[in-house]
């Protein structure tokens, strides 16, 4: 199995998945491996490495011969969201022509052409796609059938790639699929997203380590779950009989202040006391609501998630009241530093 992101909080999840289910797991990584969450757990050492970007397409020629994968996995992205205002170009690169890139590294590798078709040793292919394609949104709940609305050069990327995946398996014929894939948290989330900023300060205010949150949006609304359930999806996508695209999400939406709301209250904390407006945070276009309709999932994957969203707060608060209390944990300091 190769798996481009395998830094990432998916990568890690769907790695140790992989790996526990007796699969030799290779990780695409750039030169210098670059871990943003310093609380990120180790890369589990059965991980082969193979260094590559996508933003260099032979590179990516060169790990998939290398690793002659059953299955590849395209988690790589550029993927909070805001910086992909600031960074339009390398958002476009990395998080769409990339999936072109990881694809086409495949086609070649597997010799597939328009016509030849792909034999057995054609790698099956996962593409992350994301709810942000949805935007501002048609309707509601969101399924497969949903109109795309980006509304960030990050959603427009991921929309590119979303389609060349679908172009890849009409034209030749490859097993190629994307999971539109709602928000997914976990204690290895990054500290730059929302929930993870709010758990991080609930337990640092708690200790006593921090006395105030600047948040953006609090009226926004998304659909939050567990990861670990996501990548579960992931994997099973995979094994079913023909390629097909699915929709993973809870179908339970949540606003941002309910998120700090429990958060805070979880610790015993109202929340009203500490946080604070910060028009900085604000992104030049939002996403007011996402609610995924994942019943194609449920009915053809058997998939549904098992944390719940008061569970999963309830599990990153507890994570971060573990890490921040832990004196040697030099992880802490770093994850603070991000609050302010
Ligand atoms: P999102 O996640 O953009 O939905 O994309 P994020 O957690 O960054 O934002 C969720 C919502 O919270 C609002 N918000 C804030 N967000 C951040 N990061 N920081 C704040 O202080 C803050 N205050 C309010 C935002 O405006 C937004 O509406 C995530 C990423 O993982 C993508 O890569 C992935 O594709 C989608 O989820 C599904």
């Amino acid at each position: 199995m190769l798996i481009t992101g395998i830094t990432g909080q998916d990568g890690v999840y769907l790695a140790e998945q992989l790996l526990s289910e007796g699969y030799q797991v290779f990780g695409v990584v750039r030169g210098q491996r670059s871990v943003c969450d310093p609380n990120r757990r180790p890369l589990r050492p059965e991980i082969k490495l193979l260094s590559g970007d996508l933003l260099d397409q032979s590179s990516l020629i060169a790990a998939v011969e290398t690793a002659q994968p059953d299955e590849v996995y395209n988690l790589g992205a550029l993927s909070f969201v805001p910086v992909s205002w600031r960074q339009s170009n390398t958002a476009a690169q990395i998080t769409g022509v990339g999936v072109l890139r990881i694809l086409e590294a495949v086609r070649v590798v597997a010799g597939v052409t328009a016509s030849v078709t792909p034999g057995a040793n054609c790698p099956r292919f996962y593409q992350a796609s994301s709810s942000e394609m949805f935007g501002k949104v048609r309707r509601t709940p969101q399924n497969e059938q949903t109109v795309f609305h980006p509304r960030s050069p990050y959603g427009v990327a991921k929309v590119f790639g979303h389609y060349m995946v679908q172009n890849y398996r009409e034209s030749y014929g490859m097993f190629a699929v994307s999971g539109i894939l709602f928000n997914h948290e976990s204690p290895l989330r990054g500290p730059q997203f929302v929930t993870r900023r709010v758990s991080l300060a609930a337990a640092a205010i708690k200790l006593g380590l921090h006395d105030e949150l600047r948040l953006g949006n609090l009226d926004a609304q998304r659909d939050w779950g567990f990861a670990g359930d996501y990548v579960r999806g992931m994997v099973q996508m995979l094994a079913q009989d023909r390629p097909e695209d699915f929709v993973l999400g809870t179908g339970v939406t949540n606003s941002v202040r309910e998120l700090v709301d429990l958060a805070f209250r979880h610790v015993g904390l109202d929340w009203r006391d500490y946080v604070r407006a910060d028009p900085g945070l604000l992104r030049p276009a939002e996403v007011d609501s996402l609610c995924a309709d994942s019943s194609r999932a449920r009915q053809k994957l058997g998939w549904k998630p098992e944390v719940s969203f008061e569970e999963l707060v309830a599990m990153m608060v507890d994570a971060d009241l573990r890490l921040l209390s832990d004196d040697r944990e030099m992880a802490a300091e770093a994850m603070l530093a991000t609050l302010r």
